[in-house]
C-alpha cells in the first residue's frame, strides 16, 4: 500500500488522472478539475524569465490540476552553482558550540526515524517582479527530524544560533574584501528545534532530485524558500548572530513605517511565510466558467473572490488532508460571465481573522523591497 502509494506520486501529475478512482486517503479527495474542461488563457501572461540560470521551471498556474506539483514542474532556485555531489563521499558535518560534533552519511541518516510533510515551499521573492509568478510548488517532502541530532550534539549553554551551510558557493565583497562565501542561512535555536524540522533525502517518493538539493536538505515547514537549504554540508551552532549574504544583506525586508511625524525604517531577514492566495485560471466547461485558485501561508479560514468591482464572494474550499503545511484548493462558479473583459481577484483570511492585504495596504505599499510581496493578485481574462 506504502509503496504502492509513493510510486503513484513519483510519477507525478500525469498519473493523477488515471488513479483518481482507487480510493487510497491520499486521493479521498478531487481536485476542482471537471472533465472536458478548457483553461481560458489570461489576458495579462507572465513575462518571459530574464534569469533563466538562477529560477528554473516556474510553476504555471494555469496548467495546475494536482495538489502536488511534479518534480519535473516544482520550481528551482540556485543562487550561485547548482552543485552535482556524490552521496557516496558525501557527509554532513553537525558542529560548532557542541559537546558532541557529529558526522553522518546518507545510509546513516536514513538508518533514522523518518517522517513525511506536504509543504507548499514558495520564494519569497514571487510576485515581487511581474515575470516571478511561479516561485511556488508543493511536495510531500520525507526525511529524519533535525531535534534530535541538534540534541545528540549537546549544544553548549552559549549556543543560540543554528547555521545551515549548502555546498554552493560565490564570490562576494564584504567591505571591500573578496571573499568565497558559501550559500548560509541561520534560525534561532528555538525555531531550529521546531519538531517539523527535517533533514529531507526524499521528495514526492524518489531520492531528492539535484536541482532540489541532493543528498540532503532542510525543511522547514511553515518558512519561505529561502530557509530551506538544498545541498547541505555543515550545521553549526553559533552563539552570536550570523551575517551572511543571505541572511543579512539578501533576503532583507525594509519598510518605510511613519512614526511620530517621521519615518522608521525597518529592515528584518525574510523568515516565516505569509497569508496569500492567487487565482489559478478560469475554466469553461460546457459554456459554464468556473475560477479555481490557492491560498497558503496561514491556516487558511475563508478565500473570497472579487469578479470586477462587484461583491467579495466567498470560494469553496476543497477539503484536502493534506495538513497545515499544504496549500488549500478553491474554486467558484461564476454563472452570470458577461463576453468581455473582466478583472479576477482573491483574498485569503486566516483563522485569526488576518485578511490578505491589499496592493496599497501600508503593508505593502510602504515596502520598498520585493521579498515578501503577499498583496491580493488581480488577473485579467476575457470572456
Ligand atoms: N544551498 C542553497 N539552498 C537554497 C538556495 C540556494 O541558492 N542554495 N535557494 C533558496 C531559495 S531562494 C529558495 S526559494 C528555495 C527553493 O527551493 P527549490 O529550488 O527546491 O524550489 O531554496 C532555497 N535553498
Ligand atoms: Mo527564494
Amino acid at each position: 500500500m506504502e509503496s504502492s502509494r509513493r510510486d503513484f506520486v513519483g510519477q507525478g501529475g500525469a498519473a493523477l488522472g488515471a488513479l483518481t478512482l482507487i480510493n487510497t486517503p491520499f486521493l479521498a479527495h478531487a481536485f476542482p478539475t471537471r472533465k472536458g474542461e478548457e483553461v481560458l488563457p489570461w489576458l495579462d501572461q507572465t513575462p518571459e524569465n530574464p534569469v533563466p540560470d538562477v529560477v528554473r521551471t516556474p510553476l504555471e498556474w494555469q496548467e495546475l490540476d494536482s495538489w502536488i506539483t511534479p518534480n519535473d514542474k516544482f520550481f528551482a532556485v540556485g543562487h550561485y552553482n547548482w552543485p552535482v555531489i556524490d552521496a557516496q563521499t558525501w557527509a554532513l558535518e553537525v558542529g560548532g558550540r557542541t559537546a558532541r560534533p557529529l558526522t553522518f552519511t546518507l545510509d546513516q541518516l536514513r538508518a533514522r526515524p523518518r517522517r513525511e510533510v506536504v509543504f507548499t515551499l514558495e520564494c519569497s521573492g514571487n510576485h515581487g517582479f511581474p515575470w516571478f509568478v511561479g516561485g511556488i510548488g508543493t511536495a510531500r517532502w520525507a526525511g529524519t527530524p533535525l531535534a534530535p541530532i541538534l540534541e545528540e550534539a549537546q549544544i553548549a549553554d552559549d549556543g543560540r544560533e543554528v547555521v545551515f551551510f549548502g555546498t554552493d558557493q560565490g564570490e562576494e565583497e564584504v567591505h571591500e574584501t573578496k571573499i568565497v562565501e558559501d550559500f548560509g542561512r541561520s534560525m534561532s535555536l528555538a525555531d531550529a528545534m521546531n519538531p517539523d524540522n527535517l533533514l529531507c533525502y526524499e521528495m514526492n517518493g524518489v531520492p531528492l532530485p539535484e536541482a532540489h538539493g541532493f543528498p540532503v536538505r532542510l525543511i522547514a515547514p511553515g518558512w519561505f524558500g529561502i530557509a530551506n537549504v538544498k545541498w547541505l554540508k555543515r550545521i553549526e551552532v553559533r552563539s552570536s548572530r550570523y551575517m551572511g549574504r543571505f541572511m543579512a544583506k539578501d533576503y532583507v525586508t525594509l519598510r518605510e513605517e511613519p512614526q511620530d511625524g517621521g519615518t522608521a525604517w525597518r529592515q528584518s531577514s525574510v523568515g516565516r511565510a505569509l497569508l496569500k492566495s492567487v487565482p489559478a485560471k478560469v475554466t469553461r466547461t460546457d459554456g459554464q466558467h468556473r475560477i479555481v485558485g490557492a491560498a497558503w501561508g496561514a491556516p487558511i479560514e475563508r478565500v473570497e473572490v472579487r469578479i470586477d468591482d462587484g461583491p467579495w464572494q466567498t470560494a469553496t474550499i476543497d477539503q484536502s488532508e493534506q495538513g497545515p503545511f499544504a496549500w488549500k484548493m478553491w474554486s467558484l462558479d461564476w454563472p452570470d460571465a458577461t463576453p468581455g473583459e473582466h478583472t479576477v481577484t482573491s483574498r485569503a483570511i486566516d483563522t485569526a481573522g488576518n485578511v490578505q492585504p491589499t496592493q496599497d495596504d501600508p503593508l505593502i505599499a510602504n515596502k520598498h523591497t520585493y521579498w515578501e510581496s503577499n498583496g491580493q493578485v488581480t488577473r485579467h481574462v476575457s470572456i
